[in-house]
């Protein structure tokens, strides 16, 4: 499924396991020092990576399976199935980077083979310690975390219970700050149970990452980037520092406008902003609070969320008119199995895992999205989102297995939100749902509303795994990382706690991204890279208009360019993937900071005089 879990499964070492050595990468962050050849040759090693995807590609298949299974049917069953099926692709994974170290040093290796090598040694999320106990644990507590999530629901009191969708509602609606902070305070008590379970996976995928070779689980990560992962953290930095200021004047006219709204006493001048004013769950995007924030007399023009309702959408027309932008690129149909098989709206009678997914059940043509759809705005988009990745897996269907993949996971998260840029008024315009073209006057309000969701994300995206990393490096024990997250939360996001939290609160677990292991730096990636798709592909399509006012709908040049680089899958390093599309190998935040540049001179117009930061 994407949300990139590109597990990989088993094979050949698995009757192996304790013979196999570590397979140390050379990189400047690793203790291991790369091995001396073991005798093995080339054609053995191309040997070795044929049967490693053939393997894995079954094995990964069946896993898959079972976690849709498990995802749209939440039960002891279905959970101890999808462990099972886990815990054996892990265990192949894991036998094969280790048995993937023979190769280490043989020379001759063709491009091909040295890549997919590196990649099978180092792609694994969760890698498990080569004792089988151990995996079966592992397993075992991934399947146990992300039911407490799927399962968790708030119980008041007086007995009634609200799921994560009716809380997040009151999140998004309510003016009271009374109602926010047991919305708030209500969602993080499923969390408080997965914090000893997470010790342990961390202690486990840690002990599993350090067998093959690698500091921690943090480095392991690192090293999905066609780079040194000791270079990775710096970029991500360089890229931070280019759009900091923009955030940070965001954040300074949205703090005072909330202290407008709800006084001093909840929002004081200087310092965070309380996480539960800004209108979303995690205060990751801040769109529901547009209208506290907005400039004046500049409406965003119109409601789209009023507009779908209004014109009679349905979850079903709402992914309808997504498939049909990606057709009016150029893209074929999605398939029959699309429409039987995905799951669109939450099921009444039963548990089912929420969080918007896509998925690539047989690599080939069974493409699927799993998501709990309201009409409104927000979801419209997200299925746009989910879209990019069915897509993206479509068109890298004819490489192999290790190449069937982004070139970065930033790039899948990535290509469908590059399509959202493009509705746009004139884009509504041309679908009939609005009568007609609001003029620049109110670029102003839709602008406001893109950077409260995408400039807003930006620390987001970044502190869940500076977080993380922390944790697996060891630098806080369990005691430690609920105060670790507050404390990245308030410097990246300028964002705090409302009020102490209770000494068991284990916050981080009430992302949907900690439990469920998801790396989640791909999601600041993306949201870099798309404003560079974005600007890029205008170009093509003969754009002349500033970019927030371009839409690529009907170019089926843009469709091609973009094609062009999704087909490449993982097969090249991404800085080529990358250049394929927008002529520049470096990821790079000019083009966001383009799109937003009237917003950001009238931000700072607002903020004169004004004391920002915290
Ligand atoms: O998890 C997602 C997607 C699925 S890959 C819905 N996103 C992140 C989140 O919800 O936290 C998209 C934006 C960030
Ligand atoms: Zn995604």
């Amino acid at each position: 499924m994407n949300l990139l879990k590109k597990s990989i499964p088993l094979l050949i070492c698995a009757l192996l396991v304790a013979a196999c050595e570590p397979a140390p990468v050379a990189t400047s962050e690793n203790v291991s020092e790369t091995v001396a050849s073991t005798g093995a040759t080339p054609e053995q090693a191309i040997a070795f990576v044929a049967d490693a995807e053939t393997s894995l590609e079954r094995l990964g298949q069946h896993s898959e399976r079972t976690s849709w299974v498990l995802s749209n049917f939440i039960t002891e069953d279905t959970e101890l199935l999808a462990a099972r099926a886990n815990e054996e692709f892990t265990a192949a994974k894991v036998a094969i980077a280790a048995e993937a170290a023979r190769f280490n040093g043989v020379e001759g290796l063709d491009y091909d083979t040295t890549r997919k090598l590196q990649m099978l040694r180092s792609d694994i999320t969760i890698p498990a310690p080569m004792d089988a106990a151990k995996t079966a644990e592992q397993a075992e507590i991934g399947a146990k975390m992300s039911g407490l999530y799927g399962r968790g629901s708030y119980c008041r009191e007086d007995g009634t219970c609200l799921a994560l969708g009716e809380l997040e509602d009151i999140l998004a609606e309510s003016r009271n700050p009374g109602e926010l902070l047991e919305a708030w305070q209500g969602w993080r008590t499923v969390s408080p149970p997965m914090r000893e379970l997470y010790a342990r996976q961390v202690e486990l995928a840690n002990e599993g990452a350090t067998e093959l070779g690698f500091n921690d689980l943090g480095t392991m990560w690192r090293s999905a980037y066609d780079m040194d992962p000791a270079d990775f953290p710096g970029e991500l930095d360089r890229i931070w520092n280019q759009v900091s200021p923009l955030y940070e004047a965001l954040h300074c006219h949205v703090r005072a406008s909330l202290q407008e709204q709800y006084g001093s006493e909840v929002v004081p001048g200087e310092g965070p902003i309380p996480a539960h004013l800004l209108g979303n769950m995690w205060a990751q995007s801040w769109e529901n609070v547009f209208d506290l924030v907005a400039p004046p007399q500049t409406e965003p023009g119109y409601d789209l969320t009023a507009i779908l309702n209004d014109e009679g959408y349905d979850p079903i027309s709402m992914v309808k008119t997504g498939e049909a932008f990606f057709s009016s690129l150029g893209f074929e149909q999605l398939p029959d199995t699309f429409w039987t098989r995905s799951l669109f709206v939450k099921p009444a009678d039963r548990d089912v895992v929420c969080h918007a997914s896509a998925w690539d059940i047989d690599e080939q043509d069974d493409l699927r999205i799993k998501m709990c759809i309201d009409v409104n705005s927000e979801d419209f988009k997200t299925i746009h989102h989910e879209l990019g990745h069915n897509y993206y897996q479509r068109a890298y269907k004819d490489q192999t297995y290790l190449y069937r993949n982004s070139a970065n996971d930033g790039f899948h998260e990535a290509v469908g939100d590059t399509l959202s840029l493009s509705i746009t008024p004139e884009y509504l315009a041309q679908l009939g749902l609005l009568d007609e073209v609001p003029d620049a006057s109110g670029d102003l309000g839709l602008l406001m509303n893109q950077a409260l969701e995408k400039i807003a994300f930006l620390p987001f995206g970044l502190m869940v795994d500076q977080w993380r990393w922390k944790v697996f490096a060891g630098e806080v024990g369990p005691e430690g990382y609920n105060d670790l997250w507050w404390q990245l939360r308030e410097q990246y996001q300028g964002v705090g706690a409302p009020g102490e939290r209770p000494a068991d609160a284990f916050d981080p677990g009430a992302k949907f991204h900690v439990p469920g292991n998801t790396p989640y730096t791909r999601y600041f990636l993306a949201h870099i890279l798309q404003f560079q798709f974005h600007r890029a592909l205008c170009k093509v399509a003969g754009n002349t208009d500033p970019i927030h006012r371009c839409s690529i709908y009907g170019s089926e040049e843009a469709g091609e360019r973009l094609n062009a680089m999704l087909e490449m899958g993982r097969s090249r390093p991404w800085p080529e993937a990358l250049e394929a599309l927008t002529g520049s190998s470096e990821m790079d935040a000019t083009a966001i900071l383009d799109y937003f540049a009237p917003l950001q001179a009238w931000l700072d117009e607002q903020n004169a005089g004004r004391q920002c930061g915290w």
